[in-house]
């Protein structure tokens, strides 16, 4: 533990202590296994919050970034590249958009969507200026950026970052109905996350999304689906609206977008959306660079390829019943789909976050959300027998929480 605890006191003492992670130094990552600096070795659960649905160091992934490494990897907007046509046009047909606005981060491509969605709302709505109004939910998770916490209902993501940005109102998670009460002239656009990830992993009533998606287009509302966590493959469908065909007006994507190697996010929408911008209006040195497009595309072609939208959903399925089955004490509930699943651990046995320790004592990494929920969220291209594997290390730390678990082989 020698190398862990050095590694560990150099970051404590000169970074920010913005996190709290839990005490393993990660070295080297093949598939959905990872290696610390000890050489022990982890089944990843967490896959960087689904950043990393394709597994680690994909190597056709990692091929297109060292190829595109060897070719050019920054223009900048002031030129063409001939990468960010063949992404961007792979993109809108997976998803089913006429445009794609490419940025790095899921915050900024949130921002970016909130940018459109305002825009429309003068121009093409024709609401007063500084009037608009975007709808957004309780217990969201959208980015850290002001104007994003501005809107958070978490006391923590806002406190001491005030003044805020004005314009959004909050409902009820799930709620139509709040929905449509909430609605004015003003109101451009509603926003949220199909499935709630950092929020616990909150899956709405079924039939919500289609309800919001009619309730949206009877209001001439804008529908923002921010689909950064549940994108990708990650609930059994390429977007979790799919679920319900409630195809938004404009989609929020991210982290698996560039295969766990790269910061690659975008916004899509419809034309009558996208025009609203014009040069000038909005922009990132390096959104859209050559190098992020090429492992973008890699990685929608491995999400296809390999049939990843199935995997997920028959893992998940599986996953979700081994658990179930596991009846254990200590857990309230279970639920998710795909391969985005939660395990509430009841108020009265304390926090998620020691379980959490224990499965990384037993080589099973996860983190717990929001206090009390530990969240299952491997690479999706995780085999059934490594699935097997990490049950039995979650059925020793489920049934009886109390024992000193140490590391093992
Ligand atoms: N929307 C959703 C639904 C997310 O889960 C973001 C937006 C923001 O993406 P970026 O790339 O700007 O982080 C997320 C991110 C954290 C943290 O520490 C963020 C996420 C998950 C866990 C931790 O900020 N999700």
């Amino acid at each position: 533990m020698e190398t862990t605890k050095k590694v560990i006191q150099e970051v404590e003492s000169c970074s920010a202590h913005n996190y709290h992670p839990l005490p393993v130094v990660i070295e080297k990552g093949e598939g959905a296994w990872v290696h610390d600096v000890e050489g022990k070795k982890y089944l990843d659960m967490l896959s960087a919050y689904s950043a990393l649905n394709q597994g680690h160091r994909h190597p056709r992934i990692i091929d297109a970034l060292v190829e595109q490494a060897g070719k050019v990897t920054l223009t900048s907007r002031a030129f063409h590249n001939d990468k960010m046509g063949p992404f961007l046009s792979k993109l809108c047909e997976i998803s089913g958009f006429e445009k794609a606005l490419p940025m790095n981060t899921g915050a900024e491509a949130v921002e970016t969507a909130l940018k459109a969605a305002r825009k429309w709302g003068y121009q093409k709505k024709g609401v007063e200026e500084n009037q608009a109004e975007i709808i957004v939910c309780a217990n969201n998770f959208h980015g850290r950026t002001i104007s994003i916490v501005s809107f958070s209902t978490e006391e923590q993501y806002r406190m001491g970052f005030g003044p805020f940005t004005p314009g959004f109102k909050v409902i009820p998670y799930g709620d139509a109905e709040a929905l449509e009460k909430a609605i004015t002239r003003n109101t451009i656009a509603f926003m949220m996350e199909p499935i709630q990830g950092e929020g616990g992993v909150i899956v709405p009533e079924k039939g919500c999304l289609a309800k919001i998606r009619e309730i949206t287009r009877e209001n001439n509302v804008l529908l923002i689906f921010d689909e950064i966590q549940t994108g990708f493959a990650r609930t059994g469908k390429m977007f979790a609206f799919q679920h319900e065909a409630a195809q938004p007006d404009i989609l929020v994507v991210g982290k698996a977008l560039g295969g766990g190697v790269y910061p690659v996010s975008a916004m899509l929408s419809n034309t009558e959306v996208m025009e609203v911008f014009k040069p000038g209006d909005h922009g990132s040195t390096f959104g859209g660079n050559p190098l992020g497009a090429a492992v973008g595309l890699a990685s929608i072609q491995v999400l296809l390829d390999e049939k990843l939208e199935e995997r997920s959903e028959t893992l998940g399925e599986y996953f979700s019943k081994r658990l179930q089955e596991l009846n254990s004490p200590y857990v309230k509930e279970i639920r998710g789909k795909g391969l985005l699943i939660g395990v509430e651990i009841k108020a009265e046995c304390g926090k998620a976050r020691p379980f959490c320790e224990r499965l990384m004592a037993l080589g099973v990494l996860c983190k717990e959300t929001h206090d009390q929920t530990i969240r299952f969220a491997p690479p999706l291209i995780i085999s059934k027998d490594e699935i097997d594997w990490a049950l039995e290390k979650i059925s020793t730390v489920l049934q009886d929480a109390s024992q000193n678990i140490s590391w093992e082989e």
